[in-house]
C-alpha cells in the first residue's frame, strides 16, 4: 500500500505529503516562507485562497516546473518547497528533481518507515563521497520531517544522498538537473 507512493505520480505524491506534514512544525516553517510576497500556492495553482485547496482538491495539473512556461523559481526570500518522502526502504522519491539555475529550493523530507534517513543535497561529487561541510539534515525518524534549504548558484551537476551505513549503497541517492 504504502509502495503505491512510489509510483510517478506527482499529484498523488504531493497530496500524500502535505497530508503526512501538514500538521508539522517542519512545514509551518516552510509555509511562513511561501507566504512572502510573490510566493504562495495560490498564484502557482491558479487559485486565489492563498493555501492548498487546490492541491488538496485533487486538481490534475501539478505547478509548472522549471523549463515550462509560468514556472515561478524560488528565490532566498521565498525557496520553491519540494516535498521528498525517504524509504520504507533505500530510497527517495522522486529520485530525479529538477531546479532552475540559481533557485533557492527548500526540499522537505519526511522518512517513511522505521529506518531512519538522512539527507544531503550538494556538488554530486561531494554528495557522492560523502565530504565534510556538504550540506545535510541527518536523523530524520520515522514520520518525521525535516528541511533543507540550497541554493543551486554553481554549475553541477547536483545530487542528494543518504549516508546513514550501508544506505547510499543501496541505492538511496538522486540526481538533480539544473535547467535554464
Ligand atoms: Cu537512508
Amino acid at each position: 500500500m504504502i509502495r503505491d507512493i512510489h509510483v510517478p505520480n506527482g499529484v498523488v505524491l504531493a497530496v500524500a505529503v502535505i497530508a503526512l506534514t501538514i500538521s508539522s512544525v517542519a512545514l509551518g516553517a516552510v509555509v511562513v516562507g511561501r507566504s512572502a510576497p510573490g510566493g504562495n500556492y495560490g498564484g502557482m495553482m491558479g487559485g486565489n485562497s492563498g493555501n492548498y485547496g487546490g492541491m488538496m482538491g485533487g486538481n490534475a495539473s501539478p505547478a509548472p516546473q522549471p523549463g515550462s512556461a509560468g514556472f515561478v523559481p524560488g528565490t532566498t526570500t521565498s525557496p520553491r518547497s519540494i516535498p521528498v518522502i525517504a524509504g520504507p526502504g533505500y530510497f527517495f522519491s522522486p529520485s530525479t528533481i529538477t531546479v532552475a539555475h540559481d533557485e533557492t529550493v527548500t526540499f522537505v523530507v519526511t522518512t517513511m518507515g522505521p529506518l531512519s534517513h538522512e539527507f544531503m543535497v550538494g556538488p554530486a561529487d561531494a554528495v557522492t563521497t560523502d565530504l565534510a561541510g556538504t550540506p545535510e539534515v541527518a536523523d530524520i525518524g520515522m514520520m518525521q520531517t525535516k528541511s533543507l534549504t540550497y541554493t543551486f548558484n554553481g554549475s553541477g551537476p547536483y545530487a542528494y544522498a543518504c549516508h546513514a551505513k550501508g544506505h547510499y549503497e543501496a541505492g538511496m541517492r538522486g540526481i538533480i538537473t539544473v535547467v535554464g
